[in-house]
């Protein structure tokens, strides 16, 4: 379902142009009807002549409201514009045009109200005057029907040609997390906590639970409504109501969101697209206290313009805001900045890059995936999906990686193993990144922990001193001038065993391990060490490593000065 926002001056008859059109009296406040005056944003449905129901939300005119007008058309798909035929084109008018085509809205009709009160001529010179105002706009082209509240005239006309703009708006995309910028929290009696938003990205359903921003409370959707009938499930689109557990609806108001738990980058400094209005009087530098309205929000920024100090009316360039709070933006999210010691709309864009990592000075941002991925390099195909909002297939492991930049770690890698010598590289020495690379080196196998050219001969298979560990037995001569890197990796193969020094090979300890279950049978009440000494045909020197070997690995077992087969002795198992 498409959501259409109302634009347009004072008094226009925006309101009561909703109210012919579909019944509710957008007004909700006693204020409000008192003064005959929109203040606040008001919401109501609308079923078109083809069947498809739309949400419309109406703004208030008064320039006094805008922050008003600019939370309501954050999340909205087209523009119903409203301009009275008595009136004509008036500052509001204008304005509303300006902030909606820097919102990124591309579809509109425009109704010319209070036909009742001018003649044809009149009619036709507000029509060329409102047609003029719009020339270059989205609105160019845009139909202009005319309508008359009280009579009802025209109001079939304007349903038509909503109906055929409706139709022409693409769908939004549910296949992603869903974020509710929140534009109205309260506490209906017994129903715990409301809130209202429009839901532009993803999908809702009852049992969900939702993060909220700023906060990071996580509140269960409890109940959903959409147009105050119950439902299960809703989709981007859509105007909804969320019943929620779990938060206090103080906690909770406009300018808040609520998003998909985890998958979101929140931010507190993002670099954007900024167009500046031609009509602006003066530069856009950093000075000033500026304003941003993303989604249902108003916040404080600070800008920095990169590249170019200053941006002059008229331009287009890129600037890095920083925000006083973290929000959970994605590339493509519209703003519009304004200045409010002036009170005047600066210009807006889109935000282009939620986690910049150049700086300002460097920075170059764009929408470009890409760019993304060459100014870190490796990236996260997770992370990259939450800081892009777009999926993305994994290059290598979970990595994604610019072609170029893998190709060098490639390279890296390769020429580690060739430098590590016959044994390979221990797989330890790599980072994350070179490891993920690994996969991709020609010619490589990879045993336990070490990588090595492929057909490369195991330097290790016959080693003479292994052979002469074996011929010693319980007597083994030391590693005096074998290369420690391969004593070690005779160690970790469990070729050769080291106790306090001395090295057995793997063959000498499967022996002394019969001779232990011989020692048993004479010794049922167990042995000593000069009895072990005696069997094994060796010296003091030797059999305390050897047993201390044999402790340790639960072949034998020691209580006091005896001996038994342990735990892991083929006796006990
Ligand atoms: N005669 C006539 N009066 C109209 C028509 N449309 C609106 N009005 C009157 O114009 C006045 C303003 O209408 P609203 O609908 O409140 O105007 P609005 O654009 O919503 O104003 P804000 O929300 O304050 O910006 C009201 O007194 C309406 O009755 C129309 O088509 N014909
Ligand atoms: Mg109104």
């Amino acid at each position: 379902m498409t959501v259409i926002a109302t634009a347009g001056h004072v008094d226009h008859g925006k309101s009561t142009l909703v109210r012919a059109l579909t019944g509710i009296d957008p007004d909700r406040w006693d204020e409000e009807k008192a003064r005959g005056l929109t203040i606040d944003l008001g919401f109501a449905s609308l079923d078109l002549p083809s069947g498809t129901e739309i949400s419309l939300v109406d703004v208030p005119g008064h320039i006094r409201f805008l922050r008003n007008m600019l939370a309501g058309v954050g999340a909205v798909d087209g523009s119903l514009f409203v301009v009275s035929a008595t009136d004509g084109w008036k500052p509001q008018s204008e304005e509303h045009l300006r902030i909606l085509s820097l919102l990124g809205i591309r579809h509109g009709v425009i109704a010319l109200t209070k036909v009742d009160q001018v003649d044809e001529d009149l009619f036709e010179l507000a029509q060329l005057d409102v047609e003029e105002h719009v020339e270059g706009s989205f609105l160019e082209g845009a139909p202009v029907i005319g309508v008359a509240a009280p009579t009802g005239l025209g109001i079939s006309d304007l349903c038509a040609a909503i109906d055929e703009m409706v139709a022409a708006i693409p769908p939004p995309s549910i296949q992603t997390t869903p974020r509710l910028w929140v534009d109205r929290a309260f506490a209906p009696a017994g129903a715990g906590t409301v809130v209202t938003g429009t839901l532009v990205r993803g999908s809702l359903a009852v049992g969900d639970h939702l993060q909220v921003n700023p906060g990071g409370q996580v509140a269960r959707v409890r109940g959903l409504q959409r147009h105050n009938k119950p439902t299960e499930t809703i989709e981007a689109g859509n105007r909804v109501a969320v019943n929620l557990t779990g938060i206090d609806h103080h906690q909770i108001g406009r300018g808040h969101v609520l998003i998909a738990e985890d998958v979101w980058h929140e931010t507190t400094m993002v670099d954007a697209s900024l167009t500046v209005l031609a009509q602006l009087g003066h530069p856009v530098s950093r000075r000033g206290a500026y304003v941003a309205y993303l989604g249902s929000a108003e916040l404080p920024v600070k800008v920095r313009v990169l590249g170019e100090s200053v941006l002059q009316p008229g331009e287009s360039g890129a600037v890095r805001l920083y925000l006083p709070r973290s929000l959970p933006l994605v590339p493509g999210d519209r703003y519009v900045l304004r200045e409010s010691g002036r009170d005047e709309t600066v210009g807006g864009g889109e935000i282009l890059d939620v986690d910049p990592v150049l700086p300002a000075s460097k920075a170059k941002p764009t929408r470009s995936l890409d760019r993304l991925v060459r100014e870190r390099g490796w990236v996260h195909a997770d992370y990259l999906a939450r800081i892009s909002g777009e999926m993305v297939e994994p290059t290598v492991g979970t990595w994604v990686v610019a072609p170029e930049v893998l190709q060098l770690t490639i390279e890296e890698v390769q020429e580690k193993i060739n430098e590590a010598g016959p044994l390979g590289l221990d797989i330890a020495e790599l980072d994350d990144r070179q490891r993920a690379a690994l996969d991709l080196v020609e010619n490589v196998s990879i045993a336990a922990t070490r990588a090595k050219i492929g057909d490369a001969p195991d330097p290790l298979a016959d080693h003479p001193w292994v052979a002469a560990l074996d011929t010693a037995g319980f007597q083994p001569p030391g590693p005096d001038g074998v290369d420690r890197a391969e004593v070690r990796e005779l160690v970790r193969r469990g070729t050769v065993v080291e106790q306090d020094g001395v090295y057995f090979a793997a063959s000498t300890i499967e022996r002394a391990t019969t001779i232990v279950g011989e020692l048993a049978t004479e010794h049922p009440d167990g042995f000593t060490v000069a009895q072990a000494r005696d069997a094994f045909a060796t010296t003091r020197k030797y059999v305390l490593p050897l047993l201390g070997y044999l402790d340790r690995t639960g072949i034998t077992q020691r209580n006091g000065d005896f001996r038994m087969p342990g735990r892991r002795h083929p006796l006990n198992r």
